[in-house]
């Protein structure tokens, strides 16, 4: 649909997708799906920037894959796919890194936090380019992250601008959308640090398909404040405040609403409460993961590649012709 704004987001297979991805991201992506040119995308080359298992990638690949679609990515209203299908995504990298300064790259928060774990590697440190690459080949307009994601947005405008000053106005210089509450939760352990998949400790994260016990025990162990209050502090009661945003996001409701609710409840009861919502609101997203085929997905994932290797193909013809490598 040529009119409508593009979308572009993609997703590791990394591991399970916990509520950060849920909230952060991936519940804007069913919602944009309804009135955008939506491209949706598991990045499995950024996956390999760290130590991993083949075997497990593959697993993982195809268990994100489903996540997406019982989460509500709908394939007959988005393109979904594997990137690494869609070699145009690493050809626009390496037109685009070829001029992107090292100065830029040396600044990134996450390739510093990252490279402390996985040692320095070049994969980490272009990860950014590509993530650019990955954007700018289907010439998205919108891209919907979490607020983890911005810095590498930026750097995503700066290369977009910097590619237009030099061979004319080719990409649209992409917005990055983050919901309102959600932003960034954060881990149920430590909630000054984001939830995130890459923690040893698996209570910090809840996960879209943990069991509902399995749940219940984690928002049970959850740090809270010093304090007995519920209320919304950021700064001083991070851990209720972080609970308050699951909540709200779970049951539709403004974080005023639900602090004048249940301000004087117990801790140990509010954790319950947002417990229930959450495994209430998991439940049908479970239900349809189970209920999927694991061919059927192979399957759509492939057409998904070819449409878009068409779609990105079309794009790269232009930019080859810009840079000087056309036909
Ligand atoms: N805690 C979070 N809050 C809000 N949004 C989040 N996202 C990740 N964590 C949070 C958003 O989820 C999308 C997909 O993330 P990803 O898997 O591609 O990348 P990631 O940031 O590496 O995920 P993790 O869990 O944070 O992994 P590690 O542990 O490797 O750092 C992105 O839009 C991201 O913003």
């Amino acid at each position: 649909m040529p009119d409508r704004k593009r979308v572009f987001s993609g997703i590791q297979p990394t591991g399970n997708i916990h509520l950060g991805n849920y909230i952060g991201a991936l519940q804007n992506w069913v919602k944009l799906q309804e009135h955008y040119d939506a491209i949706y995308c598991v990045v499995d080359l950024h996956a390999i920037t760290v130590p991993y298992d083949p075997a497990e990638l593959a697993a993982s690949r195809l268990a994100t894959a489903k996540a997406l679609l019982a989460i509500g990515v709908d394939p007959g209203n988005s393109l979904l796919y594997y990137q690494s299908q869609v070699p145009q995504h690493a050809e626009l990298a390496w037109l685009l890194g070829v001029d992107t300064p090292l100065g830029a790259l040396n600044r990134m928060t996450q390739f510093k936090e990252k490279s402390e774990k996985a040692g320095q590697r070049l994969g980490l440190y272009a990860y950014p380019v590509l993530m650019a690459a990955d954007i700018l080949v289907h010439k998205a307009h919108l891209v919907p992250v979490g607020d983890d994601q911005t810095q590498h947005l930026e750097l995503t405008r700066d290369i977009a601008v910097r590619f237009n000053g030099k061979f004319g106005d080719t990409f649209p210089v992409p917005e990055q959308i983050t919901p309102e509450v959600g932003a960034r939760v954060m881990s149920l352990q430590d909630p000054t640090a984001k939830m995130s998949k890459s923690d040893p400790d698996e209570s910090s994260r809840i996960l879209v398909f943990d069991e509902p016990d399995t749940i219940v025990k984690k928002f049970r162990r959850a740090v809270t404040d010093s304090g007995s209050e519920v209320a919304y502090d950021v700064t001083g009661k991070p851990g209720i405040s972080n609970l308050l945003v699951i909540l709200s996001l779970f049951t539709d409701r403004s974080i005023d609403d639900l602090v004048e609710e249940y301000n004087a409840v117990q801790y140990g009861s509010f954790k319950q409460l947002v417990a229930d919502a959450v495994v209430e609101g998991l439940t049908p997203i479970r239900t349809s993961y189970k209920n999927l085929d694991d061919v059927e997905v192979a399957r759509l994932m492939t057409k998904g590649a070819l449409d878009a290797r068409m779609r990105a193909e079309a794009e790269m013809v232009g930019v080859r012709r810009l840079v000087g490598l056309g036909n």
